[in-house]
């Protein structure tokens, strides 16, 4: 009888400014969507894990809100997310946007990581859109600010440079006995993935004519004796004016955005899916403590 190979289980935090490419490279690295993404900054509110394996390595991704400038009380349930998914990891992920940069939210997590002692690892992405010269600018001034073991050249988008970083990551990952069972990908439940399938299609949709403010709350998930599920969300805007928008003429847009949805869940669930939507307007919803609990927010002061 052979030895059973040694298991490795460990967290490996990605951290960056908003619209940097995070989600996107967690999917990447977990070979399967568990994030939502799009063009919009700010698009994960709470922190995710998405679980990938190489070999005997089960790594451990916390997906995190972009950090930035906290105004609102959202905004500081964000970032005081994506710093909890930082701390004790066995890696840190700094994942870089070098084109847009956005050095006003980036230097400010350089400086952060400088004194701290995880293994930092800077990634910088998008590489399929941007210039080879000053990547490598960006790369030096970086590594010099805040000291990261390695420099990973990828592209989140298409996968390039994804598989050596993934490996480096496994082999980082301390021995130890997985956490998740061999199957399980990411940490979030099947309601709350409905509502970000959901919340995707709407900021995908919508573009620039749906502000910021918009939630999606899971209100029902159930299984129909069919073996279907049947689910059941509201769509939660902040203002009167912003209702025509979500509903189109003649409700074409949320019709839209239901097949969308729903095609897309069902999908990654494997299952035949019902899902309802209805729109509802709360001025207040952000200062809702019961939609931060929904979505996996702490409720901050
Ligand atoms: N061209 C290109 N676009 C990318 C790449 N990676 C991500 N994007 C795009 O960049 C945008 C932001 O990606 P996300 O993965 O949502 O970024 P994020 O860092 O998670 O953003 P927040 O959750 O808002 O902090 C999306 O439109 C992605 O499709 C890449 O490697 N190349
Ligand atoms: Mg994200």
């Amino acid at each position: 009888m052979s030895p059973s190979p040694v298991t490795k289980c460990g967290v490996v935090a990605v951290i960056g400014a908003p619209n940097a490419g995070k989600s996107t490279l967690v999917n990447q690295l977990v070979g399967q969507k568990v994030a939502i993404t799009s063009a919009k900054a700010q698009t994960t509110r709470a922190r995710l894990l998405g679980i990938a394996l190489h070999d005997e390595a089960q790594m451990i991704l916390v997906d995190t809100p972009g950090i930035f400038e906290p105004k609102r009380r959202l905004d500081r349930a964000m970032v005081s997310a994506a710093w909890e998914g930082a701390l004790e990891a066995d890696a840190v992920l700094l994942v870089v946007d070098p084109v847009k940069q956005r050095r006003h939210e980036l230097m400010p997590l350089v400086e952060q990581l400088k004194g701290r002692k995880e293994r930092k690892i800077l990634v910088l992405n998008k590489v399929d859109v941007s210039k080879k010269e000053p990547l490598l600018e960006l790369a030096q001034e970086l590594t010099q600010l805040a000291d990261f073991g390695e420099v990973y050249f990828v592209s989140a988008l298409t996968g390039d440079g994804v598989p050596e970083l993934k490996e480096n990551l496994a082999s980082l990952m301390p021995e130890g006995p997985w956490h998740y069972p061999e199957d399980q990908v990411s940490d979030a439940s099947e309601r709350l993935l409905a509502a970000e399938v959901t919340r995707e299609q709407l900021y995908q949709q919508l573009h620039e004519e749906l502000p910021y403010d918009a939630a999606v709350r899971p209100e029902s998930y159930t299984q129909r004796p069919d073996g279907s599920v049947e689910v059941r969300q509201q769509i939660v805007i902040a203002r009167d004016s912003q209702k025509p928008i979500v509903l189109g003429k003649q409700g074409s847009r949320i019709k839209a955005i239901g097949e969308a949805a729903r095609k897309e869940l069902s999908e990654m669930l494997g299952v035949k899916v019902h899902l309802f939507l209805h729109v509802k307007v709360d001025e207040r919803w952000a200062e809702n403590r019961e939609i931060y609990e929904e979505i996996g927010l702490d409720w901050v002061k």
